[in-house]
């Protein structure tokens, strides 16, 4: 039985019509894109159902958690730390940007030179499309690049319950200190929101919960090391896409559940392309729902992504947060040790990602990477020069893309990662 959730929408204050033309969209690239790939582990009819529901039931569970008393905070970054909204009682989800949407009407916002993931998220706001924007009692913006500080000094004007979160640039003991006041801060921020104050029993068990749910997908990721890849890197791109919306528990279960069966298909040396397959290791910016545009040109052209070093991938899951502190105020430096790890471009200097890219190549056997930057964005297409040189010098194939959104450059994409392809055969 199909359920109207046009009341819903409605009741959140959606624009009915954009919202539907969206979803036609979204549903149509789905089916074209995700449906029609051969040899999928039959786990990932859970990610379809969850895909098919993204606008529908997962908003009606946030609703009810709401009715219930519950906060749903949305955040667009992997610095926002789901230990403390949980730890407060409130729910966090990532905020829709992975698509154009209203671009007209954005640029009036923001010049056109802006990068597409922050036009998208002014565009789910502008047009009124994103549910999760609408059903969160905050929203959580943080200050990385230049790009996104600026355009939340906009977008205040435009939500009235945006909440700024200052971040460091450097790494040093002093930045370290100044993460640790922020979170100390946002911490106060959502125990106001909620009424709840975070206890040592709450935050120890939301810090399981976290490392649960990265230490599922991680496993994930681990698998891609076979060949035959026993997944796709389009499926495991949606599994790390959903990651930022999912119930936590649910996709814990879920993603080790695919993960028995990939087990069975990595012994059973059934893969999702054929062994042999050329395997390329994607690297650069966050690649959001519905952004798929480099996995399927890639992968169409028969060759196998085997891994993402990216914020929708192991640049925001490999890393644990340790659960041995029994305070709250030991619990947040373990939250700060573990976030300062995250090697985002807007660090400077900021060796580790390169560290880590290297390392992600070899311990996924792949034979070369595809730095993916969004146009417009200065910290990744900066950092993927010195990225290619320095892979190049060790004979690891590397190709720059500089993208964006739209399907305009599909053509002379798919070109260059076919040649690419064809130079790692
Ligand atoms: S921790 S990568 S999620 S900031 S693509 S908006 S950088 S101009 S997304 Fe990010 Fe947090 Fe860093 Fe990760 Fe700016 Fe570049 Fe646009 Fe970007």
């Amino acid at each position: 039985m199909t359920i109207d959730y046009t009341p819903m929408w409605q009741e959140l204050g959606l624009d009915l019509a954009g919202h539907e033309a969206l979803l036609n969209v979204l549903g149509t690239a789905y089916t074209d894109i995700y449906l029609s790939q051969k040899n999928r582990p039959e786990g990932m009819g859970y990610f379809d159902f969850v895909m098919s529901e993204v606008h529908g039931l997962r908003i009606k569970e946030l609703m009810d958690e709401k009715a219930a008393g519950r906060k749903i905070i949305g955040s667009y970054c992997v610095f926002v730390p789901e230990e403390i909204v949980l730890a407060a009682n409130a729910t966090l989800v990532g905020l829709c940007s992975g698509a154009d949407f209203a671009v007209e009407k954005v640029e009036q916002f923001l010049p056109r030179n802006t990068c597409s993931l922050i036009k998208s998220s002014f565009g789910f706001k502008i047009g009124k499309v994103c549910p999760y924007l609408e059903s969160a009692d905050m929203i959580v913006g943080e200050n990385t690049c230049d790009g996104k500080k600026k355009a939340y000094e906009t977008l205040g004007g435009l939500v009235d319950n945006l909440y700024v979160m200052d971040l460091p640039q450097t790494k040093t003991d002093q930045t370290k200190a100044i993460l640790k006041a922020e979170y100390l801060k946002f911490k106060t921020a959502v125990e106001k929101l909620t009424g709840v104050t975070v206890t040592p029993e709450s935050l120890k068990s939301a810090i399981e919960e976290v490392n649960a749910k990265r230490a599922a997908i991680h496993r994930l990721s681990v698998l891609r090391k076979a060949d035959p890849a026993p997944i796709s890197g389009l499926d495991a791109l949606l599994a790390n896409q959903v990651f930022f919306y999912d119930n936590p528990a649910r996709f814990t279960e879920s993603v080790n559940k695919i993960c028995d069966e990939l087990e069975t298909r990595i012994q059973e040396k059934t893969g999702a392309f054929p062994a042999g397959a050329p395997r390329i290791l994607v690297a650069g910016c966050p690649q959001a729902v519905p952004n798929w545009k480099l996995h399927m040109i890639t992968e169409t052209e028969g060759a196998v992504i085997v891994g993402e070093e990216s914020c929708v991938g192991e640049r925001g899951t490999r890393n644990l947060t340790a659960d041995t502190g029994t305070t709250v105020d030991a619990m947040m430096d373990a939250i700060v040790d573990r976030y300062f790890e995250v090697d985002c471009a807007i660090f400077t200097p900021n060796p580790q990602r390169l560290d880590h890219i290297q390392e992600m190549v070899t311990d996924y056997n792949a034979q070369g990477v595809i730095h993916y930057g969004l146009q417009f964005c200065q910290p990744y297409l900066m950092e993927s020069i010195p990225v290619e040189k320095a892979l190049e010098e060790r004979n690891i194939p590397c190709l720059r893309v500089e993208t964006d959104y739209g399907m305009e450059d599909a053509g002379q994409l798919k070109t260059r990662v076919e040649a690419f392809i064809e130079q790692l055969r």
